[in-house]
């Protein structure tokens, strides 16, 4: 049997997280893990409150819980998400199905192609668009939505993975990677719906910063 655990990052979700673990199909998800940045808030409690393990990674970053989320993980398939309620967990089911009966190794959920309006600004938009556009360009790959939060995928590939990123650009390089390795990758769309409490994205930093860890990692030469 399959098992399968859903890796949420959080820091400071509490308006969110309780709502987010709710909608997770527990007939299909064997183990819900929260990797804590030491919110502030009630975040902690609410998800051990609703059945959720719950890990702290003090060191910061978004790409850093979830390398120790992927440690800790229990399950063989790995799903992501954010705890602030914008992905829809009431998928999860058709997505790890999904996975299991076309053979694929890793599915990054789209937001872009069925975006409602008002779930994410202009300049999100753009620099999604403009993220996608370089990451294609420069690794040689297709992919619509390189900033998706979302993925199911395979724990064994992560060995055949070089993950250096620690902070947002984590979510552009699981993808290049996956890719360009070659295992079995399919983008798959799915409703993205506006965030719920405050965003730890900051737009113009993290979004300058994903283009140029791009081009680093391209152009580095140590062999990654
Ligand atoms: N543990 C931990 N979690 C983080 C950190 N930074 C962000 N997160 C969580 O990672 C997820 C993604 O962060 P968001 O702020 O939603 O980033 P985003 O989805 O790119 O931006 P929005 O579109 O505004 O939601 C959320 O659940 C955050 O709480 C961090 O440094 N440590
Ligand atoms: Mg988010």
């Amino acid at each position: 049997m399959t098992r399968v655990t859903v890796v949420i990052p959080t820091l400071n979700e509490e308006a969110s997280i309780g709502a987010v673990i709710d909608a997770i199909p527990r007939d299909i998800v064997d183990e819900v893990l929260i990797v804590d940045g030491q919110s502030k808030d009630r975040t902690v409690a609410i998800a051990q409150e609703k059945g959720a393990r719950t890990v702290i990674e003090l060191r910061r970053g978004y790409g850093r819980a979830y390398k120790t989320g992927f440690a800790n993980a229990e399950g063989d398939v790995i799903v992501t998400l954010d705890g602030d309620g914008t992905y829809p967990a009431a998928a999860i089911g058709d997505l790890v199905r999904m996975l299991d009966a076309e053979q694929l190794d890793f599915i990054s959920c789209d937001r872009l192609s069925t975006l409602k309006p008002g779930a994410m600004t202009a300049t999100h938009r753009f620099g999604n668009w403009a993220l996608a556009f370089w990451a294609n360009v420069l690794f040689r790959v297709k992919i619509r939505d390189s900033q998706t939060g979302m993925w199911v995928f395979r724990k064994r590939i992560l060995e055949g993975l070089t993950l250096t990123a620690d902070g947002m650009s984590f979510s552009e390089e699981i993808k290049v990677e996956a890719w360009k390795r070659g295992f079995r990758c399919r983008e798959v769309p799915i409703e993205y719906s506006p965030r719920i409490g405050e965003a730890k994205l900051n737009t113009w930093s993290d979004g300058f910063q994903n283009l140029r860890f791009l081009f680093r990692k391209r152009f580095s030469r140590k062999k990654k």
